[in-house]
């Protein structure tokens, strides 16, 4: 059931891929993912390329099953996990936050290669470089987004590109997993939901703050910047929107937003932290095992797809 060609890609049961969340998705998350059935990906974020080895290494000794990791391109430390990846020969690799170009060639060795896009133009020049399939994200995810809805970006990269489409942004349950089927992708990635999973480490804070939120409850800052990201409205979101609209310069918001992902995760500062959160967040009322996570949404998507044929006959 749902076999699709990012099954047979990526040597998983279930197309169910978790985002590679920085500071959140760690080698325990990851091998939980995976040994389910799905895929798990390791959020290298900003960290240091030690902290990132010493997850990649948690994940191969928890799981025989495939998983990967994020490169979040921004990072000053890129090029190092980059490196990483082929010495450990992570088979799968996801980007973030920018264009992987220049690091397919030495990628592609060892993995397959999935960058996250947020635009038709950004999915056709990932397939001409030679991406292996593309998540399309809309601005529905928590964290760095761009500017398009999953609703309308999913269906337009479908039908510019002809490898698999993995749709991100706003999932969360079966309804959501067999909507996106039917915009033509083949996946989903889904962050908040993983994010309140029982083998989920973040902080108790941070899983309290989502679990509390609905659905007008995030709000994206740092638009001046050129990085826009949804968080969860706390004391730093109002913060960051009164500096935006004093006008204040790029580097003192960037300041104002360095380490603050780190203080929420992993210090449960939901007040002056930065808790990222998809706009879905309002959907989840539990936390629940990873397992169960994903084998209820292949289950209600079976349901609801049964209720879609016989309201087609
Ligand atoms: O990367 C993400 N989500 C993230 S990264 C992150 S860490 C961070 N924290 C603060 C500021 C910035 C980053 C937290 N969440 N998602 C994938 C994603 N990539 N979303 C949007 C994009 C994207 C945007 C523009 C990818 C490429 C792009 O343009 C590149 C180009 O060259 O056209």
């Amino acid at each position: 059931m749902f076999k699709t060609r990012v099954c047979s890609l990526l040597d998983i049961d279930y197309p169910v891929i978790q985002g590679g969340m920085a500071w959140v998705a760690d080698g325990i998350l990851v091998a939980a993912v995976s040994n389910a059935g799905g895929l798990g990906i390791i959020g290298a974020g900003h960290a240091p390329p030690e902290v990132v080895e010493k997850e990649i290494e948690k994940a191969i000794s928890l799981t025989d099953k495939t998983f990967g990791v994020n490169i979040m391109l921004l990072s000053p430390f890129a090029d190092k996990i980059v490196d990483l990846v082929v010495k450990h020969k992570v088979k799968v690799v996801t980007t973030g936050a920018g264009s992987p170009g220049k690091y397919m060639d030495k990628l592609k060795t060892v993995a397959k290669v999935i960058p996250v896009v947020a635009s038709v133009a950004l999915a056709k020049r990932m397939q001409q470089t030679g991406a292996d399939a593309v998540v399309a994200e809309g601005l529905e995810s928590g964290g760095h987004i761009g500017e398009i809805s999953t609703m309308a970006l999913v269906p337009q990269i479908v039908d510019a590109v002809d490898i698999p489409i993995i749709a991100a942004g706003g999932i969360a349950d079966g309804r959501g997993f067999l909507a996106a089927l039917a915009l033509g992708a083949e996946g989903i990635q889904m962050g908040t939901r993983f994010i309140l999973s029982e083998e989920c480490t973040v902080h108790p804070n941070y899983k309290q703050a989502l679990l509390k939120a609905k659905d007008r409850d995030t709000v994206v800052t740092g638009l001046s910047t050129g990085h826009p990201a949804r968080i969860v409205k706390n004391k730093l979101a109002r913060e960051f929107a009164l500096k935006e609209k004093r006008g204040v310069t790029i580097e003192e918001l960037e300041e104002l937003g360095s380490g603050k992902l780190y203080a929420a995760v992993r210090e449960g500062d939901v007040v002056g932290g930065s808790v990222m959160a998809g706009q879905i967040c309002g959907l989840i009322k539990d936390i629940k095992p990873v397992e169960k996570i994903i084998k209820d949404i292949i289950e209600e998507a079976k349901i609801v797809s049964q209720n879609l044929n016989s309201l087609a006959r």
